[in-house]
Protein backbone atom coordinates (compact mmCIF):
# COMPACT_ATOMS: atom_id res chain seq x y z
CA UNK A 1 0.00 0.00 0.00
CA UNK A 2 1.37 3.10 -1.07
CA UNK A 3 2.21 6.24 1.50
CA UNK A 4 -0.68 8.20 0.49
CA UNK A 5 -2.90 5.48 1.25
CA UNK A 6 -1.51 4.77 4.61
CA UNK A 7 -1.33 8.60 5.91
CA UNK A 8 -4.95 8.79 5.22
CA UNK A 9 -5.97 6.15 7.18
CA UNK A 10 -3.69 7.21 10.22
CA UNK A 11 -5.36 10.71 9.61
CA UNK A 12 -9.14 9.25 9.31
CA UNK A 13 -8.20 7.30 12.94
CA UNK A 14 -6.57 10.91 14.32
CA UNK A 15 -10.03 12.54 13.75
CA UNK A 16 -11.89 9.81 14.88
CA UNK A 17 -10.31 9.84 18.11
CA UNK A 18 -11.79 13.69 17.89
CA UNK A 19 -14.83 13.33 17.22
CA UNK A 20 -14.91 10.36 19.99
CA UNK A 21 -12.66 13.23 22.30
CA UNK A 22 -10.12 9.86 23.24
CA UNK A 23 -6.79 10.32 24.69
CA UNK A 24 -5.04 13.66 22.87
CA UNK A 25 -1.60 12.59 22.92
CA UNK A 26 -3.16 9.44 20.87
CA UNK A 27 -4.35 12.41 18.17
CA UNK A 28 -1.01 14.38 18.20
CA UNK A 29 0.91 10.79 17.67
CA UNK A 30 -0.79 9.92 14.50
CA UNK A 31 -1.20 13.49 13.10
CA UNK A 32 2.92 13.47 13.21
CA UNK A 33 2.99 10.32 11.65
CA UNK A 34 0.82 11.60 8.97
CA UNK A 35 3.18 14.52 8.12
CA UNK A 36 6.73 11.98 8.05
CA UNK A 37 4.73 9.58 5.78
CA UNK A 38 3.36 12.04 3.72
CA UNK A 39 6.76 13.21 3.17
CA UNK A 40 9.49 10.05 2.99
CA UNK A 41 10.47 8.87 -0.46
CA UNK A 42 10.24 5.20 0.44
CA UNK A 43 7.66 3.29 0.72
CA UNK A 44 7.04 2.46 4.47
CA UNK A 45 4.50 -0.42 3.81
CA UNK A 46 7.94 -2.23 2.89
CA UNK A 47 9.68 -1.29 5.53
CA UNK A 48 11.02 -3.63 8.76
CA UNK A 49 10.55 -2.62 11.99
CA UNK A 50 13.66 -1.56 13.23
CA UNK A 51 14.10 0.69 10.40
CA UNK A 52 10.46 2.37 10.85
CA UNK A 53 11.33 3.35 14.27
CA UNK A 54 14.22 4.85 12.69
CA UNK A 55 12.31 7.64 11.36
CA UNK A 56 11.68 10.59 13.54
CA UNK A 57 7.91 11.17 14.13
CA UNK A 58 7.22 7.39 14.38
CA UNK A 59 6.97 5.18 17.78
CA UNK A 60 6.25 1.44 18.72
CA UNK A 61 2.25 2.38 18.23
CA UNK A 62 2.82 3.68 14.66
CA UNK A 63 5.51 1.29 13.46
CA UNK A 64 2.82 -1.38 14.73
CA UNK A 65 0.04 0.02 12.65
CA UNK A 66 2.18 0.27 9.97
CA UNK A 67 3.57 -3.20 9.59
CA UNK A 68 -0.52 -4.39 10.39
CA UNK A 69 -1.32 -2.25 7.30
CA UNK A 70 1.38 -3.59 5.19
CA UNK A 71 0.14 -7.44 5.82
CA UNK A 72 -3.77 -6.83 6.13
CA UNK A 73 -4.33 -3.52 4.24
CA UNK A 74 -6.01 -1.95 7.57
CA UNK A 75 -5.18 -1.75 11.53
CA UNK A 76 -6.82 -2.91 14.13
CA UNK A 77 -7.19 0.62 15.61
CA UNK A 78 -9.21 1.80 12.29
CA UNK A 79 -11.64 -1.28 12.28
CA UNK A 80 -12.39 -0.72 15.81
CA UNK A 81 -12.92 3.23 15.65
CA UNK A 82 -14.80 2.72 12.25
CA UNK A 83 -17.45 0.53 13.78
CA UNK A 84 -17.49 3.70 16.36
CA UNK A 85 -17.83 6.54 14.03
CA UNK A 86 -20.60 6.70 10.91
CA UNK A 87 -17.68 7.34 8.31
CA UNK A 88 -19.45 10.05 6.55
CA UNK A 89 -18.76 12.54 10.05
CA UNK A 90 -15.41 13.05 8.17
CA UNK A 91 -16.37 14.81 5.27
CA UNK A 92 -17.74 16.82 7.78
CA UNK A 93 -15.01 17.69 9.79
CA UNK A 94 -13.12 18.22 6.77
CA UNK A 95 -15.46 21.67 6.66
CA UNK A 96 -13.56 24.65 7.47
CA UNK A 97 -15.40 26.17 10.44
CA UNK A 98 -16.37 22.06 12.00
CA UNK A 99 -13.83 21.07 14.52
CA UNK A 100 -13.87 17.82 16.49
CA UNK A 101 -16.44 19.33 19.22
CA UNK A 102 -18.91 20.59 16.72
CA UNK A 103 -18.99 17.58 14.70
CA UNK A 104 -19.74 15.30 17.66
CA UNK A 105 -21.75 17.58 18.49
CA UNK A 106 -24.53 17.82 15.49
CA UNK A 107 -24.01 14.00 15.68
CA UNK A 108 -24.53 13.06 19.04
CA UNK A 109 -27.84 15.96 19.73
CA UNK A 110 -29.09 16.36 15.92
CA UNK A 111 -28.00 12.73 14.55
CA UNK A 112 -26.38 14.21 11.62
CA UNK A 113 -24.25 11.80 10.10
CA UNK A 114 -23.53 13.21 6.63
CA UNK A 115 -23.19 16.26 4.56
CA UNK A 116 -26.86 16.32 3.54
CA UNK A 117 -27.92 15.85 6.97
CA UNK A 118 -25.67 19.20 8.55
CA UNK A 119 -27.09 21.14 5.22
CA UNK A 120 -31.24 20.36 6.13
CA UNK A 121 -30.14 21.03 10.02
CA UNK A 122 -28.42 24.49 9.29
CA UNK A 123 -31.63 25.27 6.87
CA UNK A 124 -33.80 24.56 10.55
CA UNK A 125 -32.11 27.34 12.44
CA UNK A 126 -31.93 25.19 15.25
CA UNK A 127 -28.11 25.36 15.73
CA UNK A 128 -27.84 29.11 15.94
CA UNK A 129 -29.79 28.40 19.33
CA UNK A 130 -27.17 26.04 20.99
CA UNK A 131 -25.34 27.88 23.27
CA UNK A 132 -21.92 28.39 22.36
CA UNK A 133 -22.95 28.86 18.52
CA UNK A 134 -24.49 31.37 16.93
CA UNK A 135 -25.19 33.10 13.76
CA UNK A 136 -21.65 33.96 12.99
CA UNK A 137 -20.44 30.54 13.39
CA UNK A 138 -23.05 28.97 11.36
CA UNK A 139 -22.26 31.53 8.80
CA UNK A 140 -18.64 29.81 8.83
CA UNK A 141 -20.27 26.87 8.42
CA UNK A 142 -22.15 27.87 5.65
CA UNK A 143 -19.17 29.21 3.85
CA UNK A 144 -16.69 26.25 4.55
CA UNK A 145 -20.07 23.75 2.82
CA UNK A 146 -19.63 26.28 -0.05
CA UNK A 147 -15.77 26.33 -0.44
CA UNK A 148 -15.99 22.55 -0.31
CA UNK A 149 -18.03 22.15 -2.56
CA UNK A 150 -16.08 24.24 -5.14
CA UNK A 151 -13.18 22.83 -4.86
CA UNK A 152 -14.92 19.25 -5.92
CA UNK A 153 -12.53 16.70 -3.60
CA UNK A 154 -9.26 18.10 -5.55
CA UNK A 155 -6.67 17.00 -4.93
CA UNK A 156 -2.73 18.61 -4.44
CA UNK A 157 -0.28 17.54 -7.87
CA UNK A 158 2.47 16.12 -4.82
CA UNK A 159 -0.12 14.41 -3.28
CA UNK A 160 -1.34 12.35 -6.33
CA UNK A 161 1.72 12.22 -8.79
CA UNK A 162 3.56 9.89 -6.90
CA UNK A 163 0.93 7.70 -6.82
CA UNK A 164 -0.25 7.63 -10.90
CA UNK A 165 3.47 6.58 -11.32
CA UNK A 166 2.97 3.53 -8.81
CA UNK A 167 0.25 2.60 -11.39
CA UNK A 168 1.46 3.55 -14.63
CA UNK A 169 4.63 1.59 -13.17
CA UNK A 170 2.84 -1.07 -12.40
CA UNK A 171 0.99 -1.79 -15.73
CA UNK A 172 4.54 -1.03 -17.38
CA UNK A 173 6.16 -4.00 -15.44
CA UNK A 174 3.34 -6.45 -16.06
CA UNK A 175 4.50 -6.96 -19.60
CA UNK A 176 0.62 -6.67 -20.86
CA UNK A 177 1.69 -2.80 -22.19
CA UNK A 178 3.95 -2.04 -24.78
CA UNK A 179 2.90 2.14 -23.85
CA UNK A 180 1.80 3.60 -20.71
CA UNK A 181 1.38 7.37 -20.35
CA UNK A 182 -0.34 9.79 -17.84
CA UNK A 183 -2.23 12.21 -19.63
CA UNK A 184 -5.01 14.56 -18.04
CA UNK A 185 -4.72 17.65 -15.40
CA UNK A 186 -1.42 15.57 -14.15
CA UNK A 187 0.19 15.03 -17.18
CA UNK A 188 -0.13 19.43 -17.37
CA UNK A 189 0.66 19.41 -13.68
CA UNK A 190 -1.75 21.59 -12.17
CA UNK A 191 -1.66 22.28 -8.66
CA UNK A 192 -4.83 20.57 -7.76
CA UNK A 193 -5.91 17.16 -9.39
CA UNK A 194 -9.68 16.02 -9.92
CA UNK A 195 -8.60 12.97 -11.50
CA UNK A 196 -5.72 10.54 -12.52
CA UNK A 197 -6.04 9.43 -16.37
CA UNK A 198 -4.02 6.84 -17.84
CA UNK A 199 -3.57 5.75 -21.11
CA UNK A 200 -2.40 2.15 -22.97
CA UNK A 201 -1.76 0.02 -25.73
CA UNK A 202 -1.89 -3.46 -25.42
CA UNK A 203 -2.46 -7.10 -27.33
CA UNK A 204 -3.99 -8.09 -24.29
CA UNK A 205 -6.82 -5.53 -22.83
CA UNK A 206 -8.93 -7.52 -20.95
CA UNK A 207 -5.90 -8.55 -18.87
CA UNK A 208 -4.81 -5.41 -18.33
CA UNK A 209 -8.72 -4.41 -17.10
CA UNK A 210 -8.32 -7.21 -14.72
CA UNK A 211 -4.84 -6.24 -13.38
CA UNK A 212 -5.95 -2.69 -13.26
CA UNK A 213 -8.49 -3.03 -11.82
CA UNK A 214 -7.02 -5.68 -8.72
CA UNK A 215 -3.87 -3.42 -7.81
CA UNK A 216 -3.25 -3.66 -3.87
CA UNK A 217 -4.19 0.38 -4.20
CA UNK A 218 -7.61 0.13 -5.71
CA UNK A 219 -10.87 0.19 -2.78
CA UNK A 220 -13.63 -1.02 -5.35
CA UNK A 221 -14.46 -0.56 -9.56
CA UNK A 222 -16.78 2.18 -10.68
CA UNK A 223 -16.88 0.83 -14.12
CA UNK A 224 -15.15 -2.04 -16.09
CA UNK A 225 -15.27 -2.17 -20.02
CA UNK A 226 -13.23 -4.03 -22.91
CA UNK A 227 -10.60 -1.12 -22.95
CA UNK A 228 -11.71 1.28 -20.56
CA UNK A 229 -12.33 1.13 -16.88
CA UNK A 230 -12.33 3.67 -13.49
CA UNK A 231 -11.40 2.83 -10.13
CA UNK A 232 -11.98 4.06 -6.88
CA UNK A 233 -8.30 4.57 -5.40
CA UNK A 234 -7.79 3.70 -1.35
CA UNK A 235 -6.14 7.16 -1.59
CA UNK A 236 -9.85 8.80 -2.24
CA UNK A 237 -8.86 9.48 -5.75
CA UNK A 238 -10.15 8.48 -8.94
CA UNK A 239 -8.72 6.76 -11.93
CA UNK A 240 -9.10 6.11 -15.53
CA UNK A 241 -7.59 3.74 -17.90
CA UNK A 242 -8.17 3.33 -21.48
CA UNK A 243 -6.29 1.10 -23.57
CA UNK A 244 -6.19 2.17 -27.23
CA UNK A 245 -4.76 1.12 -30.54
CA UNK A 246 -1.46 1.70 -31.47
CA UNK A 247 -2.17 3.87 -34.62
CA UNK A 248 -4.39 5.71 -32.46
CA UNK A 249 -2.06 6.12 -29.24
CA UNK A 250 -1.08 10.03 -29.81
CA UNK A 251 -4.20 11.33 -30.88
CA UNK A 252 -5.63 9.25 -27.69
CA UNK A 253 -2.60 11.08 -25.35
CA UNK A 254 -3.17 14.52 -26.85
CA UNK A 255 -7.07 14.33 -26.93
CA UNK A 256 -6.99 13.37 -23.02
CA UNK A 257 -4.02 15.12 -21.81
CA UNK A 258 -5.90 18.18 -22.83
CA UNK A 259 -6.82 21.33 -21.77
CA UNK A 260 -10.25 21.19 -23.05
CA UNK A 261 -9.89 25.12 -23.85
CA UNK A 262 -6.37 23.88 -25.62
CA UNK A 263 -8.22 21.06 -27.61
CA UNK A 264 -11.22 23.45 -28.67
CA UNK A 265 -8.50 25.46 -30.11
CA UNK A 266 -6.64 23.34 -32.24
CA UNK A 267 -10.01 21.48 -33.34
CA UNK A 268 -11.57 24.85 -35.00
CA UNK A 269 -8.16 25.03 -36.59
CA UNK A 270 -8.33 21.73 -38.16
CA UNK A 271 -11.89 22.22 -39.10
CA UNK A 272 -10.91 25.46 -41.04
CA UNK A 273 -8.30 22.92 -42.75
CA UNK A 274 -11.28 20.71 -43.93
CA UNK A 275 -9.43 18.15 -41.00
CA UNK A 276 -11.63 16.23 -38.29
CA UNK A 277 -9.34 15.92 -35.04
CA UNK A 278 -10.35 13.52 -32.48
CA UNK A 279 -8.97 10.75 -30.07
CA UNK A 280 -8.98 8.43 -32.69
CA UNK A 281 -6.96 10.65 -34.91
CA UNK A 282 -6.37 13.13 -37.72
CA UNK A 283 -8.97 12.79 -40.75
CA UNK A 284 -9.55 14.03 -43.77
CA UNK A 285 -12.80 15.50 -44.38
CA UNK A 286 -15.66 16.42 -41.75
CA UNK A 287 -16.91 14.69 -38.94
CA UNK A 288 -20.54 15.33 -39.81
CA UNK A 289 -19.81 12.38 -41.99
CA UNK A 290 -20.88 9.85 -39.83
CA UNK A 291 -17.92 7.59 -39.51
CA UNK A 292 -14.27 8.88 -40.48
CA UNK A 293 -13.20 5.92 -42.43
CA UNK A 294 -9.67 4.54 -41.33
CA UNK A 295 -8.17 5.21 -45.10
CA UNK A 296 -8.80 8.78 -44.21
CA UNK A 297 -6.56 9.09 -41.25
CA UNK A 298 -3.68 10.90 -42.48
CA UNK A 299 -2.32 10.99 -38.16
CA UNK A 300 -2.47 9.37 -35.26
CA UNK A 301 0.40 7.25 -33.60
CA UNK A 302 2.33 10.14 -32.29
CA UNK A 303 1.34 13.71 -30.60
CA UNK A 304 4.27 15.31 -32.73
CA UNK A 305 2.18 13.71 -36.19
CA UNK A 306 -0.72 14.76 -34.43
CA UNK A 307 0.16 18.05 -33.99
CA UNK A 308 1.77 18.57 -37.23
CA UNK A 309 -0.63 17.34 -39.41
CA UNK A 310 -2.86 20.88 -38.44
CA UNK A 311 -0.12 22.82 -38.79
CA UNK A 312 1.24 22.94 -35.58
CA UNK A 313 4.75 21.77 -33.73
CA UNK A 314 4.17 19.61 -30.75
CA UNK A 315 3.48 22.14 -27.49
CA UNK A 316 4.82 20.65 -23.97
CA UNK A 317 1.91 19.92 -22.02
CA UNK A 318 2.58 22.28 -19.13
CA UNK A 319 1.18 25.10 -21.25
CA UNK A 320 -1.76 23.77 -23.31
CA UNK A 321 -4.30 25.52 -21.58
CA UNK A 322 -5.61 27.77 -24.24
CA UNK A 323 -2.98 31.14 -22.50
CA UNK A 324 -1.88 32.10 -25.83
CA UNK A 325 0.85 28.80 -26.39
CA UNK A 326 -1.10 28.02 -29.88
CA UNK A 327 -0.10 31.98 -31.26
CA UNK A 328 3.27 31.05 -29.95
CA UNK A 329 3.38 27.93 -32.15
CA UNK A 330 1.93 29.20 -35.23
CA UNK A 331 4.52 32.41 -34.80
CA UNK A 332 7.54 30.11 -34.35
CA UNK A 333 7.84 31.43 -30.44
CA UNK A 334 7.06 29.01 -27.62
CA UNK A 335 9.45 29.43 -24.81
CA UNK A 336 12.28 27.00 -24.00
CA UNK A 337 10.86 25.57 -21.07
CA UNK A 338 13.29 24.75 -18.61
CA UNK A 339 13.79 21.43 -17.07
CA UNK A 340 15.31 20.26 -13.93
CA UNK A 341 19.06 19.69 -15.25
CA UNK A 342 19.25 23.93 -14.95
CA UNK A 343 18.85 23.70 -11.46
CA UNK A 344 22.21 24.69 -10.77
CA UNK A 345 21.91 25.61 -6.69
CA UNK A 346 19.10 25.60 -4.13
CA UNK A 347 18.42 28.53 -2.08
CA UNK A 348 16.23 28.45 0.65
CA UNK A 349 16.69 25.17 3.07
CA UNK A 350 16.24 24.51 7.23
CA UNK A 351 18.52 22.42 9.24
CA UNK A 352 17.87 21.50 12.71
CA UNK A 353 18.63 24.49 14.00
CA UNK A 354 15.44 25.57 13.26
CA UNK A 355 12.60 23.15 12.40
CA UNK A 356 14.65 21.57 9.91
CA UNK A 357 15.29 17.53 10.48
CA UNK A 358 18.85 16.87 9.04
CA UNK A 359 22.48 18.44 10.43
CA UNK A 360 23.75 21.60 8.25
CA UNK A 361 26.41 19.20 7.22
CA UNK A 362 24.30 17.21 5.82
CA UNK A 363 21.55 19.17 4.19
CA UNK A 364 25.14 20.63 2.22
CA UNK A 365 26.38 16.80 1.63
CA UNK A 366 22.82 16.80 0.46
CA UNK A 367 23.13 19.69 -2.33
CA UNK A 368 26.11 18.18 -3.43
CA UNK A 369 25.56 14.46 -3.99
CA UNK A 370 22.42 15.99 -6.25
CA UNK A 371 25.58 17.80 -8.58
CA UNK A 372 24.57 21.31 -7.51
CA UNK A 373 26.85 23.98 -7.16
CA UNK A 374 25.81 25.96 -4.80
CA UNK A 375 23.36 26.15 -1.64
CA UNK A 376 22.08 28.99 0.61
CA UNK A 377 21.66 27.52 4.51
CA UNK A 378 18.37 29.71 5.30
CA UNK A 379 17.14 28.84 8.70
CA UNK A 380 14.53 30.84 10.08
CA UNK A 381 14.91 33.78 12.32
CA UNK A 382 11.51 34.16 13.78
CA UNK A 383 9.59 35.79 17.18
CA UNK A 384 6.49 32.97 16.58
CA UNK A 385 5.70 29.64 16.44
CA UNK A 386 9.47 27.82 16.81
CA UNK A 387 11.70 28.26 19.77
CA UNK A 388 14.72 27.88 17.61
CA UNK A 389 16.25 29.47 14.83
CA UNK A 390 18.37 32.34 14.69
CA UNK A 391 18.05 35.29 17.20
CA UNK A 392 20.14 38.73 17.17
CA UNK A 393 22.43 37.04 19.59
CA UNK A 394 23.09 33.67 18.05
CA UNK A 395 23.50 34.84 14.15
CA UNK A 396 27.70 34.77 14.16
CA UNK A 397 27.43 31.46 15.78
CA UNK A 398 25.11 30.23 12.86
CA UNK A 399 26.98 31.96 10.36
CA UNK A 400 29.82 30.20 11.71
CA UNK A 401 28.45 26.50 11.93
CA UNK A 402 27.42 27.36 8.19
CA UNK A 403 31.18 28.13 7.27
CA UNK A 404 32.43 24.85 8.88
CA UNK A 405 29.84 22.54 7.71
CA UNK A 406 30.74 23.96 4.03
CA UNK A 407 34.63 23.48 4.40
CA UNK A 408 34.20 20.23 6.06
CA UNK A 409 32.09 18.94 2.90
CA UNK A 410 33.94 20.72 0.35
CA UNK A 411 33.45 20.85 -3.16
CA UNK A 412 30.07 23.23 -2.97
CA UNK A 413 29.73 26.66 -2.60
CA UNK A 414 28.14 27.61 0.83
CA UNK A 415 25.71 30.64 1.65
CA UNK A 416 24.92 31.87 5.00
CA UNK A 417 21.53 32.63 4.78
CA UNK A 418 18.46 33.63 6.96
CA UNK A 419 15.01 33.29 6.41
CA UNK A 420 13.91 36.63 8.64
CA UNK A 421 10.42 37.29 9.36
CA UNK A 422 8.62 39.82 8.08
CA UNK A 423 6.52 41.24 10.71
CA UNK A 424 3.02 43.16 10.53
CA UNK A 425 4.58 46.74 9.39
CA UNK A 426 7.27 44.90 7.01
CA UNK A 427 10.36 45.14 9.10
CA UNK A 428 12.15 42.35 9.99
CA UNK A 429 12.51 40.53 13.29
CA UNK A 430 16.34 40.66 12.78
CA UNK A 431 18.34 44.43 12.73
CA UNK A 432 19.64 45.73 9.82
CA UNK A 433 23.08 45.44 11.30
CA UNK A 434 22.96 41.51 11.87
CA UNK A 435 20.42 41.06 8.17
CA UNK A 436 23.81 42.62 6.79
CA UNK A 437 26.38 39.88 8.02
CA UNK A 438 24.60 37.01 5.97
CA UNK A 439 25.38 36.01 2.21
CA UNK A 440 21.35 35.92 1.23
CA UNK A 441 18.49 37.37 3.48
CA UNK A 442 15.25 35.89 2.31
CA UNK A 443 11.96 37.89 3.74
CA UNK A 444 8.86 35.71 4.63
CA UNK A 445 5.58 36.12 6.17
CA UNK A 446 4.50 34.04 8.97
CA UNK A 447 1.83 36.43 10.45
CA UNK A 448 -1.05 38.46 10.33
CA UNK A 449 -2.42 37.01 6.66
CA UNK A 450 -5.04 38.50 6.94
CA UNK A 451 -4.49 42.42 6.53
CA UNK A 452 -6.19 44.57 4.36
CA UNK A 453 -4.94 44.76 0.79
CA UNK A 454 -3.49 48.42 1.26
CA UNK A 455 -1.95 47.61 4.53
CA UNK A 456 -0.80 44.32 3.54
CA UNK A 457 0.91 45.24 0.00
CA UNK A 458 2.54 48.20 2.05
CA UNK A 459 4.42 45.68 4.22
CA UNK A 460 5.82 43.70 1.43
CA UNK A 461 6.43 46.72 -0.44
CA UNK A 462 8.84 47.88 2.63
CA UNK A 463 10.24 44.46 2.69
CA UNK A 464 10.90 44.68 -1.32
CA UNK A 465 12.86 47.69 -1.33
CA UNK A 466 15.06 46.80 2.00
CA UNK A 467 18.57 46.87 0.88
CA UNK A 468 18.92 44.15 3.13
CA UNK A 469 16.47 41.47 1.33
CA UNK A 470 17.41 39.50 -1.31
CA UNK A 471 14.57 37.27 -1.93
CA UNK A 472 10.97 37.59 -0.55
CA UNK A 473 9.95 33.53 -0.06
CA UNK A 474 6.13 32.12 -0.62
CA UNK A 475 4.81 35.57 -1.42
CA UNK A 476 1.52 34.70 -1.17
CA UNK A 477 1.36 32.35 1.71
CA UNK A 478 -1.58 30.60 0.39
CA UNK A 479 -1.53 26.23 1.09
CA UNK A 480 -2.44 24.56 -2.51
CA UNK A 481 -6.65 23.54 -1.94
CA UNK A 482 -6.09 25.25 1.78
CA UNK A 483 -5.26 28.87 3.19
CA UNK A 484 -6.41 31.38 0.96
CA UNK A 485 -3.59 33.61 -0.57
CA UNK A 486 -3.34 37.06 1.22
CA UNK A 487 -5.32 40.13 -0.65
CA UNK A 488 -2.08 41.51 -2.47
CA UNK A 489 -1.67 43.71 -5.19
CA UNK A 490 0.74 41.50 -7.16
CA UNK A 491 1.20 43.64 -10.23
CA UNK A 492 2.48 46.40 -7.75
CA UNK A 493 4.69 44.44 -5.96
CA UNK A 494 5.87 42.42 -9.09
CA UNK A 495 6.58 45.72 -10.53
CA UNK A 496 8.77 47.01 -7.57
CA UNK A 497 10.52 43.57 -7.47
CA UNK A 498 12.03 44.24 -11.05
CA UNK A 499 12.64 47.68 -10.40
CA UNK A 500 14.93 47.36 -7.55
CA UNK A 501 16.19 43.93 -8.45
CA UNK A 502 14.54 41.68 -5.42
CA UNK A 503 14.40 38.19 -6.04
CA UNK A 504 10.92 36.88 -5.75
CA UNK A 505 10.25 33.10 -4.64
CA UNK A 506 9.23 30.18 -6.25
CA UNK A 507 8.70 28.03 -3.68
CA UNK A 508 8.31 24.72 -5.30
CA UNK A 509 7.03 22.91 -2.44
CA UNK A 510 3.28 21.51 -3.44
CA UNK A 511 1.57 22.34 -0.38
CA UNK A 512 2.67 26.09 -1.49
CA UNK A 513 3.81 26.42 -5.14
CA UNK A 514 3.79 30.21 -4.20
CA UNK A 515 4.29 32.17 -6.73
CA UNK A 516 1.40 30.32 -8.89
CA UNK A 517 1.70 29.71 -13.05
CA UNK A 518 0.06 32.85 -13.79
CA UNK A 519 1.86 34.58 -11.26
CA UNK A 520 5.12 33.82 -12.69
CA UNK A 521 4.69 34.30 -16.26
CA UNK A 522 3.60 38.46 -14.80
CA UNK A 523 6.74 38.42 -12.99
CA UNK A 524 9.01 37.26 -16.33
CA UNK A 525 7.06 39.89 -18.04
CA UNK A 526 8.27 42.23 -15.93
CA UNK A 527 11.67 41.18 -15.60
CA UNK A 528 11.27 39.98 -12.27
CA UNK A 529 14.39 37.64 -11.05
CA UNK A 530 12.90 34.01 -9.80
CA UNK A 531 14.13 31.82 -7.54
CA UNK A 532 12.84 28.14 -7.39
CA UNK A 533 13.58 27.16 -4.17
CA UNK A 534 12.48 23.63 -2.07
CA UNK A 535 12.36 25.45 1.41
CA UNK A 536 13.17 21.88 2.16
CA UNK A 537 13.11 20.63 5.67
CA UNK A 538 14.47 17.09 5.25
CA UNK A 539 16.56 15.90 3.22
CA UNK A 540 14.14 13.90 1.09
CA UNK A 541 12.04 17.18 0.47
CA UNK A 542 15.21 18.48 -1.91
CA UNK A 543 12.63 16.10 -4.31
CA UNK A 544 10.18 18.59 -4.47
CA UNK A 545 12.08 20.44 -6.94
CA UNK A 546 10.04 18.90 -9.49
CA UNK A 547 6.72 20.95 -8.30
CA UNK A 548 8.53 24.03 -8.87
CA UNK A 549 10.14 23.24 -11.96
CA UNK A 550 6.22 22.07 -13.42
CA UNK A 551 4.85 25.10 -12.28
CA UNK A 552 7.56 26.98 -14.18
CA UNK A 553 6.96 25.66 -17.05
CA UNK A 554 3.41 26.37 -16.38
CA UNK A 555 4.27 29.52 -16.44
CA UNK A 556 6.58 29.95 -19.73
CA UNK A 557 9.66 30.27 -17.75
CA UNK A 558 12.85 30.17 -19.28
CA UNK A 559 16.72 29.51 -18.23
CA UNK A 560 17.35 33.58 -18.12
CA UNK A 561 14.26 33.85 -16.06
CA UNK A 562 15.87 31.71 -13.33
CA UNK A 563 18.00 33.15 -10.56
CA UNK A 564 19.39 29.41 -9.96
CA UNK A 565 19.49 28.63 -13.00
CA UNK A 566 23.09 30.88 -13.24
CA UNK A 567 26.22 29.43 -12.62
CA UNK A 568 28.10 30.56 -9.23
CA UNK A 569 30.34 32.78 -11.76
CA UNK A 570 26.95 34.43 -12.70
CA UNK A 571 25.40 34.60 -9.63
CA UNK A 572 28.22 36.22 -8.14
CA UNK A 573 27.69 38.48 -10.98
CA UNK A 574 24.01 38.65 -10.27
CA UNK A 575 24.69 39.90 -6.49
CA UNK A 576 27.40 42.06 -7.54
CA UNK A 577 24.63 44.54 -10.19
CA UNK A 578 21.75 44.27 -7.83
CA UNK A 579 22.43 45.04 -4.17
CA UNK A 580 25.04 47.34 -2.53
P1 LIG B 1 -9.21 17.10 -13.77
O1 LIG B 1 -9.27 15.62 -13.87
O2 LIG B 1 -10.50 17.71 -13.43
O3 LIG B 1 -8.11 17.58 -12.90
O4 LIG B 1 -8.84 17.72 -15.22
P2 LIG B 1 -8.56 16.97 -16.58
O5 LIG B 1 -8.07 18.00 -17.53
O6 LIG B 1 -7.69 15.78 -16.37
O7 LIG B 1 -10.00 16.55 -17.06
P3 LIG B 1 -10.71 15.13 -17.28
O8 LIG B 1 -10.12 14.08 -16.44
O9 LIG B 1 -12.16 15.38 -17.14
O10 LIG B 1 -10.45 14.83 -18.81
C1 LIG B 1 -9.14 14.58 -19.31
C2 LIG B 1 -8.93 15.30 -20.59
O11 LIG B 1 -9.82 14.79 -21.58
C3 LIG B 1 -9.25 16.79 -20.58
O12 LIG B 1 -8.17 17.56 -20.14
C4 LIG B 1 -9.56 17.07 -22.02
C5 LIG B 1 -10.21 15.80 -22.47
N1 LIG B 1 -11.66 15.95 -22.44
C6 LIG B 1 -12.50 15.48 -21.52
N2 LIG B 1 -13.77 15.80 -21.82
C7 LIG B 1 -13.71 16.51 -22.94
C8 LIG B 1 -14.68 17.15 -23.77
O13 LIG B 1 -15.87 17.13 -23.50
N3 LIG B 1 -14.21 17.81 -24.86
C9 LIG B 1 -12.89 17.85 -25.17
N4 LIG B 1 -12.49 18.52 -26.23
N5 LIG B 1 -11.97 17.29 -24.42
C10 LIG B 1 -12.37 16.62 -23.34
CA1 LIG C 1 -8.20 14.04 -14.97
CA1 LIG D 1 -10.83 11.56 -16.19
Amino acid sequence: MDNLSIAKQFSEIADMLEILDENRFRVAAYRRAVETIESLPHNVATMPKDALLEIPGIGEGIAHAILEIAQHGTCTEFAVLKKKVPQRLLEILAIEGMGPKTTALVWKKFGVESLLHLERLLTTGKLEKVPGFGVKKVENIKRGIAQRKQSGGRQPLGRVLPIAEEIAESLRSSGLCDKVEIAGSLRRMKELIGDIDILATSKKPKAVMEGFTTLPNVERTIAQGETKATVMLTSGLECDLRVVAPEEFGAALYYFTGSKEHNVRTRTMAVKQGLTVNEYGVFRGSSKRQAVSSKDRIAGKTEEEVLKAIGLPWIPPEIREDRGEIAAALAGKLPHLITEKDIQGNLHTHSEWSDGMATIEDVVREAKRRGYEYIAMTDHASSIGIVRGTKEKTVDAYIARVRAAGKKVGGIHVLAGVEVDIEEDGSTFLSDRSLQKFDFVIGAVHSYFKQDRTTATKRFLRAITNPNIDCIGHLTTRHVGGREPMDLDIDAILKAAARVKTIIELNAHWVRLDINDVQCRLAKEYGVPIAISTDAHTLAEFDVIRYGIATARRGWLEKKDVVNMKTWKELREFFRNSKS
